[in-house]
């Protein structure tokens, strides 16, 4: 059986100009690293073959890996990040996950962020966020439809992306921060909600089945996640939390072909 890969990237030492949505974070890049190091070995521990791209120290964000590129199960596809100066992330990351399945790329005037891009079974929900529009939402759902996913789009507020609104837990399962995503479009599923003043802080990443990495800062919502049934993994990622990012957005996740 094929080990499934988890494409990371190193943490550069502009990592401290990182973009972040509260004004300018404080950010110390030697315990960022460390914290790196910490998620890597969670996702090793999981199974996964971890994969580093180089850090670049023209693009303080780009440990985010996750808004430069979308794999699904047939194509893996090129984003377009709403931030400008994210944009120069992108080709080191479409070429590695380029390797692995056919490239489509997002065109301008489209925007996308892979923060934006959830997918659950046969549907993606994307984000309508301060970083994907209108023109993105539809170029991503020709590409999804060619692999026989459905696109949903979900108008998200307050935080930066839909990812960071809403997660997937496995088990038919979402995680939703009330007031940040319209809920009735995840009605199907079981709902957990983040506890009210955990918004910014709770994320998760799904490492296997009832398997959840959940940030250390967000102790009532891990306690929500415990509560039904999960296991849960804690992690301490607050230079990352920082500068606005999730457990999602630091790995691009490539399950083998099926
Ligand atoms: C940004 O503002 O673009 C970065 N500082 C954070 C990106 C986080 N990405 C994600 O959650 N997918």
């Amino acid at each position: 059986m094929t080990v499934p890969i988890a494409f990371v990237r190193g943490v550069p030492d502009s990592f401290v100009h990182a973009i972040a949505r509260g004004g300018a974070p404080h950010i110390d890049v030697v315990n960022a690293r460390s914290q790196h190091t910490e998620y890597c070995r969670a996702l090793s521990d999981a199974g996964y073959a971890v994969e580093l791209i180089a850090a670049d120290e023209a693009h303080p964000d780009c440990p985010f890996l996750e808004d430069a590129a979308v794999v699904l199960s047939g194509v893996a596809i090129a984003a377009r990040p709403g931030a400008e100066s994210r944009r120069g992330e992108v080709p080191p990351v479409a070429e590695a996950v380029g390797r692995h399945r056919e490239l489509r790329t997002i065109e301008p005037p489209g925007t996308v962020d892979g923060g934006d891009v959830l997918w659950i079974g046969d549907r993606i929900y994307i984000g309508r966020s301060e970083r994907t529009n209108d023109d993105g939402i539809a170029q991503f759902a020709r590409f999804a439809a060619e692999v026989g996913l459905s696109t949903f789009s979900v108008d998200v507020h307050d935080v930066l992306h839909l990812k960071s609104a809403v997660s997937y837990l496995g088990e038919d399962t979402v995680l939703i921060a009330p007031g940040c995503a319209d809920p009735n479009v995840f009605a199907q599923f079981r709902i957990i909600e983040k506890a009210a003043d955990e918004t910014h802080r709770a994320s998760t990443l799904v490492l296997g089945e009832r398997r959840v990495l959940m940030t250390t800062t967000a102790s009532a919502t891990m306690r929500r996640v415990a509560d039904a049934g999960f296991d849960v993994v804690p992690i301490d990622m607050s230079e990352f939390q920082a500068a606005d990012g999730g457990l999602t957005c630091l790995s691009i996740l490539l399950p083998p072909m099926h």
